[in-house]
């Protein structure tokens, strides 16, 4: 069973390059956490990413919620993942056309391609986009994490929804870093990444459907590898104390379940 192989082991199964990245990192770093920095200023998301950069294995962006964005916060994002040894993740979400996405990802205000190690994609559209994606990546490593499931209440997806992603995934195993999914029953491929959003100390709900499950829940019962925390420690009193909690957390509940 994948969940019970330890990061370095699954390195060797992944066949996306920034899987094996994501996967070494996190077994180096002894870090499964996630940072959501959904913050609006730069300034306040690269003064907090130079305080947790080395207790996050991977920082998710959503670069168009930025109000002051320049080129010149790219530069010091990149520098900082490279300081700190951690991957970038924009949360896109890309759901359009192939050729739409080709052109989302490539230019455009934001030239996605250019710094992000990985995107989020919907597979909604079929698997065109995942082509254009993989087509796009101008020779450098990039990844594609594919929504196979939502933590939100309501949503639309259904098993067989999720079940023919997982099987569209498996057709770009080249491009696939893993999935956005909430069970470990959704797919089997020890080489790709569980990706779990919705996750905060206490399980709870916020005002707009964001259901949240305890880091203990998620990993070990739910099979995330990685774990999203966004206004769990953004949002904390000390959001530099709450990032080494959480931290801490998950990676004791990692090493309880690869321990069997
Ligand atoms: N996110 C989810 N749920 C999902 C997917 C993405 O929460 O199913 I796909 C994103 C949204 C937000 C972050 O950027 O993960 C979670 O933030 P909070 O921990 O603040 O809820």
């Amino acid at each position: 069973e994948r969940i019970l192989l330890p990061y370095e082991k699954r390195a060797e199964f992944a066949t996306n390059s920034i899987a094996k990245q994501l996967f070494t990192i996190m077994a180096t770093k002894k870090t499964n956490l996630c940072l959501s920095v959904d913050l609006t200023s730069s300034t306040k998301i690269l003064d907090l990413l130079e305080k947790v950069g080395e207790h996050v294995c991977l920082v998710k962006t959503h670069i168009d919620i930025i109000e002051d964005f320049t080129n010149d916060f790219i530069v010091r994002l990149k520098q900082l993942a490279q300081t700190f040894n951690f991957l970038i993740l924009e949360d896109r979400k890309y759901a359009d056309i192939g050729n739409t996405v080709s052109l989302q990802y490539s230019k455009g205000l934001y030239q996605v391609g250019e710094w992000a190690d990985c995107v989020t994609a919907h597979s909604l559209p079929g698997e065109g986009l995942l082509k254009a994606l993989n087509n796009s990546n101008n020779g450098l490593s990039r990844g594609v994490f594919l929504l196979a499931e939502m933590s939100s209440e309501g949503n639309l997806i259904t098993k067989d929804y999720t079940e023919t992603t997982v099987k569209m995934a498996a057709k770009y195993p080249e491009i696939i870093t893993g999935f956005v999914c909430q069970k470990k029953e959704t797919f089997k491929d020890p080489g790709l990444i569980q990706l779990t959003p919705g996750v905060q100390l206490e399980s709870s709900k916020d005002e707009l459907g964001q259901v949240y499950n305890t880091p203990e829940k998620v990993i070990l019962e739910n099979g995330a590898d990685v774990v999203v925390v966004g206004r769990g420690i953004v949002a904390a009193k000390s959001p530099v104390s709450e990032a080494i909690i959480y931290k801490d957390t998950l990676w004791r509940c990692y090493m309880k379940r690869v321990s069997g």
